[in-house]
């Protein structure tokens, strides 16, 4: 089993049904365990135009290979309703992997850890609430890269 965490993202139709419909399906994957999700963080989208953003970060344990995992998350992503027109378009839902236990992945369909994640507060943020003190397979460390992000005007949901 390796330890993987998940970013979530939805603006378009109930967001935060949207996560929560998401980590039903998180849990119920083959050979995996769902063990941590974080507060839900509300912020503009970084696209100007469109609606803001609910997202959040969940932890899980899994023996499926990093692609069949992507597989098994597009396919959650297209149950969820999500249609494919421009890039960075609204979405149902975004599942993107952000870390795969101590793999560095580049393959022209993933590349782990995620390729924005360092700029992102509403990925760093929630990733600090369930995987403090992470270290990252390039060997960057999750506490450096808090430090260089601003908060970005997130707002944390109630639980
Ligand atoms: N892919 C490569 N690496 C990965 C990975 N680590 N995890 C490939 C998941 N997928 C990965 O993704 C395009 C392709 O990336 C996939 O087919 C997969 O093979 P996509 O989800 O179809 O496209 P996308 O989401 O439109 O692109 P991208 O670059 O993932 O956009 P982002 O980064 O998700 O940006 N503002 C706020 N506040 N919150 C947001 O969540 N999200 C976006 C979209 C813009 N602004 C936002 C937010
Ligand atoms: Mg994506």
């Amino acid at each position: 089993m390796e330890r993987v965490y998940i970013g979530l993202g939805s603006n378009l139709a109930d967001p935060a049904e949207q996560l929560r419909g998401a980590i039903k399906s998180l849990g119920q994957l083959p050979q995996t365990h769902l063990w941590e999700v974080s507060s839900f963080y509300v912020s503009d989208s970084l696209l100007p135009g469109q609606p803001r953003y609910t997202n959040a970060v969940a932890g899980v344990d899994t023996g499926l290979e990093p692609l069949a995992l992507l597989d098994a998350l597009q396919a959650i992503e297209t149950g969820q309703g999500r249609e494919r027109h421009e890039r960075w378009g609204p979405r149902t839902l975004d599942l993107d992997i952000l870390t795969f236990g101590d793999r560095l992945i580049d393959e022209p369909r993933l590349k782990v850890p995620h390729y924005h994640m360092q700029a992102r507060a509403f990925v760093l943020y929630p990733l600090g609430e369930v995987a403090p003190g992470l270290m990252l397979a390039d060997g960057r460390t999750l506490d450096q890269l808090l430090a260089e992000c601003a908060f970005q005007g997130l707002e944390r949901l109630p639980g």
